[in-house]
């Protein structure tokens, strides 16, 4: 290996960081009635996906392979909205208009408990450290627990119209949740306890939370086309997404672990790194309102398309090999060409993902001639992020 060459991989090593290449490829599949706009979706106990039909009035249950299987709602035109799978090993949803929450059992039996006031509107749902269910109730301007047998307990927020929407549980062991309306995040402590923080953006809209690899709360603002991180201090952080009107509607943490948000408008699902750097990756079907995200217990991700009527598989596969588009194990000529293609503007990155090896979005001088490289060399040969410092 001559002098020079080594020096470029010693460069390129440097710069090379974690994640790994990705490559995104999403499946979608049609569900029986394409008036059933799912909407939440979580990871059911059963190996399988869960999710609400806003406009079927179903539950729907969908294989990691696509066969779907749909239960019905007793309560007519109750809007199911968030599910999550219980404490107990059912699975628990709100119903928005039923104003109920709903329990359904992995075969399929259907259990309501009636909110203690009426109007309250449900959205949110997540299981609490104290094994209770915690929900959200939009109008009702609360935050709720029930037990598994059906008992209630609710807390008023401190301002009134604050909108509750989302709610998961932070690294504190509190409830976290999004003030869609009063535009803040708040927590509550198990025995009703309010703390509240102010979104710099106004009128962002948050929408969907959960908690990050890093041990922060990350929310998705749909309004503003940003994804916000908060720790539990309250210090908050906002990541643009590429367009302001991408109406990001929801957030997960993916198998790759990075944040994955889905953007209803933009029609995309798209990839945020810990530092905030964006990756878009579109649906295929075009106008699909994608709503929710989850990653399945197969390590795809999931989600639903609120106008389609489909649910969305996404799998990410990684290449450890600088060009390698295909991640076939090899780089052609042709990823050669493709790459020096995105560097003139004729095409965009993730055309070939596995040529930005440091994912800032461009392909550089050195990234082509790290591909070149790895077509002369194979790609074993190549300084990667898993071979640094080897
Ligand atoms: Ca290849
Ligand atoms: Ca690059």
């Amino acid at each position: 290996m001559c002098a020079g060459r080594t020096a470029l991989l010693f460069a390129l090593s440097g710069a090379l960081t974690a994640p790994a290449l990705a490559q995104v490829s999403v499946t979608e599949f049609a569900l029986p009635s394409v008036t059933s706009s799912p909407q939440g979706i979580t990871p059911g106990p059963d190996g399988n996906v869960w999710f609400t039909e806003y406009g079927g009035d179903r539950i729907g249950r969908i294989t990691p392979t696509g066969t779907v299987t749909e239960f019905k709602i007793p309560t007519a035109s109750s809007e199911p909205n968030a599910i999550v799978t219980g404490p107990d090993g059912n699975l628990w949803f709100t119903e928005r208009y039923g104003n109920r929450i709903g329990r359904v059992t992995v075969g399929g039996k259907v259990t309501e408990y009636r909110l203690p006031a009426s109007g309250s509107r449900p959205l949110g749902i997540t299981v609490g450290p104290d094994h209770n269910l915690w929900f959200t109730e939009y109008d009702g301007n609360r935050i709720g627990h029930v037990t598994t047998t059906g008992t209630f307990t609710e807390f008023t927020l401190p301002n009134a119209g604050s909108g509750p929407g989302s709610i998961t549980v932070g690294p504190d062991g509190n409830l976290w949740f999004t003030e869609y309306d009063g535009n803040r995040i708040g927590s509550i402590t198990l025995d009703g306890s309010f703390t509240e923080f102010a979104i710099p953006t106004l009128g962002s809209q948050p929408n969907g939370l959960t908690i990050g690899p890093d041990d922060a709360l990350w929310s998705a603002e749909r309004h503003s086309g940003k994804v916000l991180r908060i720790d539990t201090g309250g210090d908050i952080t906002e990541f643009p997404l590429p367009s302001n009107s991408a109406e990001p509607a929801n957030i997960t943490v993916g198998p790759d672990g990075n944040l994955w948000c889905v953007e209803r408008n933009a029609g995309n699902i798209a990839r945020v790194t810990l530092a905030g750097n964006v990756t878009e990756f579109p649906i295929p079907t075009a106008n699909s309102q994608p709503m929710n995200i989850t990653t399945g217990p197969d390590g795809n991700l999931w989600f639903t398309e609120f106008a389609t009527s489909q649910i969305g598989r996404a799998s990410i596969t990684t290449a450890d090999c600088v060009g390698d588009c295909d991640m076939s194990g090899s780089v052609t000529v042709d990823e050669i060409l493709t790459l020096v293609n995105i560097a003139l503007g004729g095409a965009l990155v993730s055309a070939c993902e596995a040529g930005d090896g440091n994912h800032d979005q461009e392909i550089s001088i050195d990234e082509i001639l790290a591909a070149v490289t790895n077509a002369l060399d194979g790609c074993s040969a190549s300084g990667t992020s898993s071979r640094r410092g080897a």
